[in-house]
Parts: structure tokens; sequence; C-alpha cells
């Protein structure tokens, strides 16, 4: 497993969550996502250019569960067009410290015995999301290497993808650059005074991502933090909800100007 890992940049496991679990976390998603006040919050997902509201609430969801909706599920004026059950993009990013079902699925034995033997030392929970992907309006993500956003020094990122949903090229699942995490970091998206920017780091592209990631409920998909990676939209009748939780070492050091800080209040845990 990990000379596959070392190899690819990515590494299959199927059978790591029970289909029971993975119905649990699907049935919790969806509850979350009902008592999401969309009026309140009417923020599309996005990790660059957003108004000052916006950025404020994708800041503050490094410690919260926040709801993300879909670019095509608002009109110009940011009213919600589609129903809310159809509406939401993603999740997230402290569903593995805030969320019961989510905390209890990130922290049994098998996911800290995966991040032992991927090589972290001293593994810490950093960010978790459930990515919705919709029927017919579940947006593309854009090929990225993990370690722009959740960068430590040195690098150490990696991130476990479960399919909670069978996954395949019809509702967007990802595809992966295998090799490709042998390349340099392209950019690196942090704070700037006021502001996030993405600074590139190398002129080099990154490598297509070739790759179908086809998978089953219950399946991880681990991501080496440099991989690149991508999902195109969801054209097709069948939802793909994953959940996706990073890891990074404590023993690294974590970048201060990283978009994903925590309060004192919320410090950032291991297994
Ligand atoms: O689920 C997806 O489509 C993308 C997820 C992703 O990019 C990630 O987990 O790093």
């Amino acid at each position: 497993m990990q000379a596959t890992f070392l190899e690819d940049g990515f590494l299959i496991c199927e059978g790591f969550a029970s289909a029971q679990e993975c119905a649990d976390m699907i049935a919790q998603a969806d509850k979350l996502i009902a008592s999401f006040d969309e009026t309140a919050h009417q923020v599309v997902f996005s990790a660059s250019g957003q108004s000052h509201t916006a950025s404020d609430y994708f800041m503050d969801s490094a410690s919260e569960i926040s709801c993300f909706l879909e670019a095509g599920a608002v009109d110009e004026e940011g009213r919600l067009i589609k129903p809310k059950t159809q509406a939401v993009n993603k999740i997230g990013h402290a569903l593995h410290d805030l969320d019961p079902v989510f905390s209890h699925f990130s922290r049994q034995d098998k996911c800290k015995d995966l991040a032992r033997l991927l090589g972290l030392s001293a593994p810490l929970l950093l960010q978790s999301m459930v990515i919705c992907k919709q029927p017919f309006i579940g947006g593309e993500v854009n090929s990225h290497q993990d370690s722009t956003f959740l960068y430590t020094a040195p690098e150490s990122c990696i991130g476990l993808w479960l399919a909670l949903e069978p996954a395949t090229t019809a509702n967007g699942c990802m595809w992966a650059a295998r090799g490709g995490h042998r390349a340099p970091l392209k950019s690196r998206f942090h704070k700037q005074g006021d502001e996030m920017v993405m600074t590139a780091l190398s002129d080099a592209a990154l490598a297509d991502c070739t790759t179908p990631l086809e998978v089953d409920t219950g399946t991880v998909v681990v991501l080496h933090g440099r991989l690149p990676h991508l999902s195109h939209e969801n054209k097709s009748a069948t939802s793909r909800y994953a959940y996706a939780l990073h890891l990074i070492d404590g023993d690294s050091t974590y970048s201060e100007d990283n978009w994903l800080q925590r309060p004192a209040e919320l410090p950032l845990r291991g297994f």
C-alpha cells in the first residue's frame, strides 16, 4: 500500500467504510442541509474572489459547520432559485470536531492506522467536508493540489476521500494525474494583509488528470497533498456524496498564513 501510494500519489482502499456508516453520514449531511438557514448565508463556494461577507463566512468555517451553495442555485442577487435539498455544494470544515456522526467516523482506529501507515508520525485532523454533487447541478472542482490550500513545512497534507455513494464518470467522480505528485507544488493560497491571494511557486503546468477514480460506496481514496486532482460537473440524475478528511503531520510547521486557522478554543486534535 505504501509503495503504491508513493508511486501513484493516490491509493484506493475498497470496503474501508461499511454501507451503514455511509448511509448514516448521508442522513446526517441531509439533516445539516435541512437545518441550514439559506436566507442568512447565501454564499457560493469559491476559494477566491469573494465579497468580504462571503470571505468571512468561508474563513469562519474553519471552526464551524457551514453550508456553501452551488453557483447554479442562486440568481444574480444571490437568492436561492433551487430547492435547498439540491442547492448545497458542500458542508465544511470542522465536521470531524463538531458533528457526532462525522467525528465518530473520523476518529476510528482504522483512520488512525491508515494515517500512520502513510507516514504521518503525529497526525492532526485539520479539515473535513461533505461534497454533495447533487444531480444535474453539482459543480466542477478544478484541478488542484491540496497542499496549495493546506500548507505545512515540510509538506504533509494527506486527504482521505470517502465515497458515500458510487462515484462514476457520469456523476462526477474524481480524476487524478497518476504520479503527478512528484512535480513541484504549483501555488500557495495564503493570507496577505486582509486578503487571500494565490501565489505561483512554479511555472510548470499541473499534470493532466487523465485517470478516472470510479469507486463504490465505502471506498476511501487517499490523496497525496501534491497530487493534481479534479472532478467534473454532475450532469446525471444521481447524486455523488463524498466525505473528505484532510490530515497533516503535527511534527511539521503549520503555516500561519493558511486560510484555515483554528481559534484557541477549538485547537486541532489528533486521533
Ligand atoms: O469531491 C470532489 O469532487 C473533490 C474533492 C477534493 O478535491 C478533495 O477532497 O481534495
